[in-house]
């Protein structure tokens, strides 16, 4: 008998491949390639005089020098604006290569294609270019003051604004019995995958087209852009996803600069082109995210019911708006996580600075909003005199009130309505693990010992699974072995083991007989990508669809091969057998070769069927003739709005009385992603989750100076968590499935980042008894705090 593999702990089968160095990453391609290098703009702000290509040319191996003059046609105009919005009222995206000006360090001025990386690096160290500097905006008050502007023609450095109102604010709001305001920041940071961008180009000059290896989080979109851009037909251009190792949001946006400038250089040149970021260059060029500055205004009642929530916030996102204005959407409208704010008004200010662009990375935007609204939670306890989760509990939405309308407009245009998700069953089983109730006992002794402990804690609901489709193709093989493709592409997710789990059992197969295709627009042109958390809920349905198709054409031959009914049939690893006499039965490969009429004389397979079928006729039609040859079937998912997963988080933390070090004890998750395909997957996502978000509660920022140059811009400098800084994390999960999918998925990808920061915030400012109002907090940071306060 088969089991179900769909909720079994399944390990997952790429590892293997990986963790003994056979991974093939875009750098692993391409011998032979020439390489691609740029002059980067060393200025935050500047006009460019003039270029000088001098000597770079006479290096041997130096095969082409471009400048944005060189550039025919679109590859010379601007960068899309991938996501518009009504509200983005003055969008601006750079060029390939910079025109006239640049607008943050790093920004690419020149193109350098040479034998090796090397000498185009030589090359680049030998071009000068003449720059004017401009006086550079940098951080958000610089912006906000508006004394000095990124782009002339946008007034206020404002990119956009937008307001959302629920309720009469101001009405509540003076008649709220209790009133707060907090002021809050988060800084910068960036998601740093190990590897950084990359894109080899090949250009087949005989055909006209074009094979693209990149290390994208988009195959299909990446395919779109070049094609547009360099004018060529889709059915010309094929994008190739090998391993990636990360992209945890930086590799969504499409295209990058260098994917235009590389396979427009393969096809001048006529020969392989490839280009690998280098640290340096991520850091510099490629994209951050956080940064916000947010007052946060509530008025409550005695209990801490939540009345009227105000929240004024402003976004920094760079130097461009490629992404449109998607984070600071989502930050306000994510943040009210399993709460019924009451009247709720948020506006916030999208800033143009001279820093690089902003784009969603993992969580994109609601660690803010998670911030700004817990933060908001534990001041209304403080104020009371409550315990923060009584608080907490005291504002959910109940699971008898879903699905819930909070009244707003979800980032896809959508209203925000939250499918389903029990929130006290979450903070039951979040207090059960962490030992809530136990706390203030293991306070007490731990300053009986001269320690400083603290309790935190942090809820968010996340929109998972956000459409527009993604499609699925099952085709089995003679053999029986079963290939599957789907558009997605894959950073580390583990989504040939989850998805090939999801087929296993709809279709009645081995899970090891099934194999899995990620983001290869030559398995599967019509696909949307990875990103949002949306994996599991859209490739995760649509295998599942184009299994069933699949099963259904299956049982039709078999059972008229086996002369019953369909029925009366069922399939188990890889046999259509007659239930209750499984004597009678045909395997799938078999009933793959009958699904063919045509069979060549030394296909053993076809032999073997014709002698099983005992009918076989070289005119018969196969099965039906509305059918097509093959067992093979193809579906697509497409969802009619998001499926908001759901969890809650708790920390205990130590804080050094001198040097204020701050020591994470015990970190504990509660989290409902409805059903789970792979429990040790979705712990290990929200594992990895929660590593980038101690990061961000603790040491990553990206340090500018005045002047825009990046301070920190290497992994000498940037701190990030290793294994001694993730705590151990200790896992719960619920499972509320979701209505709205065949399967009940939600997504988890992002779920650990989410609540971090505002967790060890809770906790700290819980050991410390002072308000913590930004993040990420650094030991002299807590430390210049504990002065301040002291002082009164
Ligand atoms: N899963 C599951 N059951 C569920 C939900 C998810 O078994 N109910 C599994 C999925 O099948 C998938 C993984 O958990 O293998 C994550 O699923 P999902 O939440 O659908 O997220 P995506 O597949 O869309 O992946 C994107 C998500 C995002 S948005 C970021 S950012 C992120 C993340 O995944 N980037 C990552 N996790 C990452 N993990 C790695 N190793 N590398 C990245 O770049």
């Amino acid at each position: 008998m088969s089991t179900r593999q769909v909720g079994e702990k399944v390990q997952r089968r790429e590892d293997p491949r990986l963790l003994t160095g056979n991974g093939r990453f875009v750098d692993d391609l391409g011998r032979g390639a020439l390489h691609a290098a740029f002059v980067r703009s060393p200025h935050a702000h500047a006009r460019i005089l003039d270029i000088d290509i001098g000597d770079a040319w006479e290096l041997e191996g130096v095969e082409a020098v471009y400048t944005w003059e060189d550039l025919p046609g679109r590859v010379a105009e601007p960068l899309p604006v991938l996501i518009p919005h009504p509200a983005l009222t003055h969008p601006r995206t750079g060029y390939c290569l910079a025109t006239q000006e640049v607008n943050h360090v790093g920004e690419a001025v020149v193109m350098v294609v040479a034998r090796d990386r090397y000498l185009a690096e030589d090359a680049c160290a030998r071009i000068r270019v003449d720059y004017e500097p401009l006086p550079p905006v940098v951080g958000i008050p610089a912006a906000r003051e508006a004394a000095r502007l990124v782009h002339d023609d946008v007034p206020g450095n404002v990119a956009a604004t937008l307001l959302q109102e629920v309720g009469d604010l101001e009405s509540a709001m003076a008649a709220a019995p209790h009133r707060l305001t907090l002021d809050l920041a988060v800084e910068r940071s960036a998601s740093t995958p190990l590897e950084g961008r990359g894109v080899l180009a090949r250009w087949d000059t005989d055909d006209g087209s074009l094979r693209l290896y990149s290390s994208t989080q988009t195959s299909t979109g990446l395919r779109a852009a070049v094609a547009a851009k360099l004018g060529l037909p889709l059915a010309k251009v094929e994008v190739v996803t090998p391993d990636v190792g990360g992209g945890f949001g930086v590799k969504i946006v499409h295209p990058w600069p260098e994917e235009v400038l590389v396979p427009w250089a393969a096809r001048v040149l006529g020969h392989d082109v490839k280009w690998t970021e280098d640290r340096r260059e991520h850091f510099v060029s490629a994209a951050h995210e956080r940064g916000q500055l947010q007052e946060v205004t509530v008025g409550f009642d005695d209990e801490g019911h939540l009345l009227a929530l105000d929240v004024r916030f402003w976004h920094d996102n760079g130097a461009y708006t490629p992404y449109g204005i998607i984070v600071p959407i989502i930050t306000a409208t994510q943040l009210l996580g399993p709460y019924k704010p009451g009247a709720y008004r948020v506006e916030f200010w999208s800033l143009y600075t001279n820093t690089v662009l902003v784009t969603p990375y993992r969580g994109a935007g609601r660690p803010q909003g998670c911030f700004a609204m817990e933060r908001t939670m534990d001041a209304i306890a403080a104020r009371l005199g409550l315990d923060r989760a009584e608080v907490r509990s005291r504002n959910f939405i109940q699971p008898e009130e879903m699905p819930y309308d909070q009244g707003l407009m979800f980032q896809d245009g959508r209203p925000l309505k939250y499918d389903s998700g029990d929130f006290p069953a979450s903070l039951a089983a979040l207090k059960a693990l962490v030992g809530w109730e136990d706390f203030e006992g293991y306070r007490a002794e731990a300053e009986r010992a001269g320690r400083r402990v603290g309790l935190g804690i942090g809820c968010y609901v996340e929109g998972t699974g956000v459409g527009p489709y993604e499609g699925g193709h099952v085709h089995v093989e003679t053999d029986g072995r079963v290939n599957v493709a789907t558009g997605l592409t894959t950073q580390g997710q583990g989504h040939q083991t989850v998805l090939a789990q999801v087929v296993a059992d709809e279709l009645g197969v081995r899970l090891e007989d099934v194999h899995v295709t990620t983001g290869d627009t030559r398995a599967m042109p019509y696909a949307v990508g990875t990103f949002a958390s949306r994996g599991a809920v859209m490739s995760g349905n649509a295998v599942a669809l184009a299994a069933r198709v699949v099963r259904a054409k299956a049982l039709r031959i078999a059972a008229d091969a086996l002369e019953v009914s369909p029925d009366d049939l069922e399939i188990a690893d890889g046999v259509v057998s007659v239930r209750g006499a499984p004597g009678t039965a045909v395997d799938l490969g078999t009933v793959a070769v009958l699904a063919n009429p045509l069979r060549y004389a030394f296909d053993t397979a076809a032999q073997a069927a014709t002698q099983f079928a005992g009918t076989f006729d070289p005119q018969r039609p196969p099965v039906a003739e509305d059918d097509e040859p093959g067992l093979e079937g193809r579906d697509f998912y497409s969802p009619t709005q998001a499926t908001f997963a759901n969890g809650m988080h708790a920390a205990v933390v130590e804080t050094d009385p001198v040097t204020a070090e701050v020591r994470i004890l015990r970190y504990c998750v509660v989290h409902d992603c409805g059903v789970m395909v792979n429990p040790m997957i979705v712990e290990g996502q929200v594992h990895g989750g929660v590593a980038q978000g101690v990061g961000g509660a603790l040491y990553e920022r990206m340090v500018y100076d005045e002047g825009g140059q990046l301070l920190n811009a290497s992994f000498m400098d940037f701190l990030m968590p290793y294994a001694s800084e993730v705590p151990h994390v200790e896992t719960d999960h619920l499972e509320t499935p979701s209505p709205l999918n065949p399967l009940g998925l939600k997504g988890a990808g992002e779920a650990g980042t989410i609540p971090v920061s505002a967790v060890i915030a809770s906790a700290i400012e819980d050991a410390e008894g002072i308000p913590i109002r930004s993040m990420p907090i650094s030991p002299p940071e807590l430390w210049a705090l504990r002065q301040q306060h002291a002082a009164g």
